[in-house]
């Protein structure tokens, strides 16, 4: 499955329902008064964050979203029918830019949280409702309200407490499959998790935490290199990172021979380049994969390292669970004292321009709600004196 996490579209409200011009014809009553109704109201488009949402996939077909207008107002006094809101359903945890100049309009971080993208046009106003004591025959009515319309970038960031990166085969996934819930793949080649994985995570009891693994990142990642990249913005979310590395044997012809400091600079260069303040995100370090022998010799240099840079350094075996509970309280800590980072700073992703839509665009299939009032109206006109 496509992990679908950002798609632009345009939302357009529904216009008022104009207003009627009509007069009372009764058989016996030579000028019977105005007796227009009001426009209906025209429809809302919300954003509704549901939980049971999990991607945006539904919406990237979807260009446009349209409410309907309200319908006229009717002779008799009978005001038209309010069109019906549209709610698009969302999943939790959705950010909605406007796309034009990607401002930030809602962080729909919790379920039932709505939004309206655009706001229906009010119903204009009957004939009726223009009587007065010097104008008894008002043969003109309110046109309704035009709706609102915007086009919006939606995009998803995953809801997590931490985050664990790392290089590709670092065991991120394994780390997660042992403390969490979460059944992820796993295997000895790099770009095993293509899509993020959420875990819950029990901690003392009562406490727990939601852990999201990223896929492997690699250098040039903030240009758009590897796969984790498009998952950099997720990261973004959390209020905490854990940094996995592991040391791998330099052996000759082994390529990706995983040497921990320079792999711990290159992924910090790389949140740096995407995002100053994912890269200033409280950090934990943590060693995997001390289980084996070479992993253990290199542990005190560095411990003594990374500690001395002011990080806490755990070290640990998914394989084995040695060191996980003090892995799991270091991150428990960590994230239960650290508040969810500012929205506001969040790097917004690129609108898609060719669904910016300009209402001018499809004036045929959606007239302006002047356009209504003579033709559709009218009809109710009595021709009199
Ligand atoms: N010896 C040992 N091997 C481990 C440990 N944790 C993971 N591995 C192995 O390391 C390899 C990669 O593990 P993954 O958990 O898939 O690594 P990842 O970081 O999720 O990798 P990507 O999804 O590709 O980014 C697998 O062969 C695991 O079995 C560990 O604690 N000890
Ligand atoms: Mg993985």
């Amino acid at each position: 499955m496509r992990f679908v996490d950002a798609v632009t579209l345009t939302c357009f409200a529904g216009h008022g329902g104009p207003g009627a011009v009509a007069f009372r014809r009764e058989k016996y009553v030579d000028k019977g008064g105005p007796s227009g109704g009001n426009g209906g109201r025209g429809g809302d488009v919300i954003l509704l964050a549901d939980r049971n949402v999990g991607t945006l996939l539904d919406l990237r077909y979807r260009h446009e979203v349209k409410a309907e207008d309200g319908r006229p107002g009717q002779p008799r006094l009978m005001d038209g029918k309010d069109a019906e809101d549209i709610t698009v359903r969302v999943p939790v945890g959705t950010l909605v830019r406007d796309a034009r100049d990607g401002e930030l309009l809602a962080d729909l971080a919790e379920d039932g949280e709505r939004f309206v993208v655009a706001q229906g046009g009010r119903g204009g106003l009957g004939n009726a409702r223009f009587r007065s004591s010097v104008r008894q025959v008002p043969r003109f009515a309110q046109p309704g309200e035009p709706g609102t319309h915007r086009p919006i970038t939606l995009e998803l960031k995953l809801l997590a407490d931490l985050g664990i990166i790392g290089f590709p085969s670092v065991g991120k996934s394994t780390l997660i499959s042992v403390i969490s819930n979460a059944r992820p793949k796993i295997a000895d080649y790099p770009f095993t998790t293509l899509t993020p994985n959420l875990g819950l995570v029990r901690w003392r009891d009562e406490r727990s935490f939601v852990v999201a693994d990223i896929p492997g990142l690699i250098e040039g990642a903030h240009r758009g290199e590897g796969l984790g990249f498009q998952f950099l913005r997720h990261v973004e979310r959390c209020r905490a990172l854990l940094h996995v590395i592991e040391v791998t044997p330099q052996m000759e012809g082994v390529p990706d021979g995983r040497e921990p400091l320079a792999d711990h600079d290159a992924i910090q260069r790389e949140l740096q380049l995407f995002s100053p303040s994912l890269a200033e995100r409280p950090q934990i370090v943590g060693l995997g994969k001390m289980d084996l022998p070479f992993v253990r010799e290199r542990e005190p240099e560095l411990r003594a390292h990374f500690e001395g840079l002011g990080l806490t350094f755990v070290a640990f075996s998914a394989a084995t669970r040695d060191g996980l509970q003090p892995l799991l309280d270091a991150i428990g800590t960590l994230v239960q004292n650290t508040p969810p980072p500012d929205v506001a700073h969040f790097t917004a992703v690129e609108a898609d321009p060719r669904r910016i839509i300009d209402p001018d665009d499809d004036l045929d299939d959606d007239p302006h709600p002047d356009d209504l009032v003579d033709d559709e109206t009218s009809v109710y006109v009595r021709d009199e004196d």
